[in-house]
């Protein structure tokens, strides 16, 4: 038998082009990077659990780990999200939702007066806040102040008196759903008044930027309030990023303080106000927060993450350090660790503490002029090298913050 014929085999493949249709690649300067960092895609959030089960924790939160306990923030982008997710937490566990942007806002901004007018669904309301012009001519930093301010406001600068009971009542416990935004959204709405407050604020702020032709420019505006109206003050700075400069003035509990450490001074026999008070005195928080007010350790959160969810816009705290019940190593404590946020994004002189005494409640001292004046300088008026390095008390607060932090301040990259 002759050998087999050899096999042939013929492509059936079409033989691969070398000319190909896809454009060369240019480059046009080796320095210039292909993507910046703007168009990376968003980091992903991780988002809540419908139910989440909440671990008993003594000392302050950390805010470089995420509610899950293991994934840690690392990154500027990181930061966002967790400040996303912290944002969520101090609606879920303290002040309630806060509705977004409803489908019709409408209003007007004179010389001296913004009128807003919303509607939702079937209902509509009106308010308006007062506006006093500052000197000179052309678009102006302003300062909206909760029911007036009580710090000295240069005249170079604006103010927008708001009354925030107008929206939601703070006589006392008996104020809960009364005012204008529950006649929006609802007797029954979750919504605290400080978060009813926050969306009052956001909403005459759509109307000063749906406007032109007036005086109020909306990127440097400042909030301020004192008291009450100071826990107002730092919860809109926090839930509003169009406020560039936030400026709470003697909050205490409930607002600068951190409600672990006010426990910590109540039971060191301390009169200070707790979150256990808090809620039987008046409608601040939502009825949400009331499971919590005796097993605060239990909250996934604590008040020096409202410093975070301000940073890095720029922030003052003013506070007492000499009555008892507004908490004053407690706001301090509170906020030199909060500021700990400021430090990790890079800009800890975007945020300052200033407390001082000897003084009547909401008079402010004119030894606390120098850095309100360089906070606004920086803030409101565009003035980089004014001077914002501020941690300071008349006395000694001795707040030993190893005591309350463990977590350590990474530097996001
Ligand atoms: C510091 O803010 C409050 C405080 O939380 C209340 O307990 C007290 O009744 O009033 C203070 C206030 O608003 O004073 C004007």
């Amino acid at each position: 038998p002759g050998a087999a014929p050899p096999v042939t085999v013929t492509p059936t493949l079409p033989p691969i082009s070398q000319t190909s249709s896809l454009p060369p690649i240019t480059v046009t300067s080796s320095n210039t990077p292909i993507v910046t960092p703007t168009q990376l895609p968003p980091a992903q959030c991780p988002t809540l659990p419908a139910n989440p089960t909440l671990t008993a924790y003594a000392r302050l939160n950390d805010p470089f780990t995420f509610f899950d306990g293991q994934r840690k923030v690392t990154t500027k982008a990181d930061w966002e999200c967790r400040a996303k997710e912290i944002n969520q937490l101090f609606q879920r566990y303290e002040v309630g939702e806060l509705p977004p942007k409803p489908s019709s806002v409408t209003g007007t901004v004179s010389g001296t007066s913004i009128t807003v007018n919303v509607s939702n669904g079937g209902s509509s309301i009106s308010f308006s806040a007062s506006v006093r012009l500052p000197s000179g001519s052309g678009p102006a930093p302003f300062i909206i102040a909760l029911g007036g301010a009580s710090i000295p406001i240069p005249g170079d600068v604006g103010v927008i008196t708001f009354n925030n009971d107008d929206l939601a009542q703070q006589a006392n416990t008996g104020s809960r759903g009364r005012g204008k935004f529950y006649t929006l959204y609802g007797q029954n709405h979750s919504a605290s008044a400080m978060t009813a407050w926050v969306w009052g604020v956001s909403r005459l702020i759509d109307v000063i930027e749906a406007n032109t032709g007036h005086r109020i420019d909306p990127k440097r505006l400042g909030v301020t309030g004192c008291s009450r109206n100071g826990k107002g003050a730092i919860m809109i700075g926090a839930f509003e990023p169009r406020i560039a400069l936030t400026l709470p003035q003697e909050s205490g509990s409930g607002g600068a303080a951190c409600w672990r450490l006010s426990d910590d001074m109540s039971r060191r026999g301390i009169e200070v106000q707790t979150a256990r008070q808090i809620v039987t005195e008046n409608v601040w928080f939502s009825p949400l927060f009331q499971p919590y007010v005796n097993r605060v350790p239990d909250l996934p959160l604590d008040h020096h993450f409202l410093a975070g969810l301000i940073a890095p816009r720029g922030l003052l705290v003013i506070e007492h350090s000499g009555i008892n019940w507004l908490g004053p190593w407690s706001t301090y404590g509170c906020m030199v660790s909060g500021r700990r946020i400021y430090q990790a994004l890079g800009v800890p002189n975007n945020m300052g503490i200033s407390t001082v005494g000897g003084h009547g409640h909401c008079q402010f001292p004119g030894s606390q002029g120098t850095e309100l004046t360089a906070f606004i300088d920086k803030f409101l008026k565009n003035n980089a090298g004014a001077n914002t390095n501020v941690q300071k008390s008349d006395v000694n607060l001795n707040y030993n913050e190893a005591d309350w932090v463990t977590w350590t301040t990474p530097t996001l990259t």
